[in-house]
């Protein structure tokens, strides 16, 4: 994955729970509708559960160039079969993390603030995330908002390729990406908008 493409698409377990959503009815509409960058995120599921969730998810992107990254368990990285992983600041270290997936597998780290940005731009990993950006209802524990001027910063401090994540939706999408995002990561923009028209927007 040299460059990421613009939307990043995170398939939240319990964010499709809430609406009645299937979680692989999802992931094939999102595959049809374009989505080549998605990460798999199950806070509630066993790890049999996840790994089950996991080979389902590499069947409906099979055979395409898609890159699958799962939400922590790192634990669970080899057996999933996945492109990488996703870590926040609460979980083990970027070092650890790179221990255990190798050199070659993406690695993502959440950040909050601009010590956190220039801290993870030292780091082995592949992309450095950035928010919350805007107001969102999907993580509860979120830290204060960074929004556009947070993005900007962000972007002034590394050279990693940088995704944006929180509160997006297909109407606020362009400018994070004019602030200086790479990418855009969306959860509820995606389950209750037009995923065909968010990825055509930004191909
Ligand atoms: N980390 C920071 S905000 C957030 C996460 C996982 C939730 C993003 O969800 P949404 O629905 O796209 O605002
Ligand atoms: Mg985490």
């Amino acid at each position: 994955m040299t460059q990421l493409p613009r939307l990043y698409a995170i398939l939240d377990a319990e964010s499709c729970a809430r609406r009645g959503l299937s979680l692989l009815e999802t992931a094939r509409a999102w595959r049809d509708a374009g989505v080549t960058l998605l990460q798999y995120r199950d806070k509630v599921a066993s790890d049999l559960g996840v790994l089950r969730n996991a080979a389902l998810l590499r069947e409906v992107f099979g055979g395409l160039e898609a890159t699958l990254i799962l939400n922590d368990r790192v634990h669970l990285f080899a057996d999933s079969g996945f492109d990488g992983v996703h870590v926040g600041q609460g979980d083990a270290s970027v070092a650890a993390v790179r221990a255990v997936i190798g050199p070659d597998a993406v690695l993502g780290v959440s950040t909050h603030n601009p010590a956190q940005v220039s801290a993870a731009d030292l780091l082995s990993v592949s992309y450095v995330a950035v928010g919350p950006v805007f107001a969102t209802s999907t993580k509860l524990d979120t830290e204060p908002v960074v929004g556009l001027d947070g993005v900007a910063l962000a972007r002034s401090l590394t050279r990693k390729p940088l995704v944006a994540i929180g509160g997006i939706t297909q109407a606020n999408a362009a400018a994070v990406l004019e602030a200086g995002a790479d990418s855009v990561a969306v959860i509820s923009g995606l389950l209750d908008g037009d995923v065909r028209g968010f990825v055509a927007a930004h191909r």
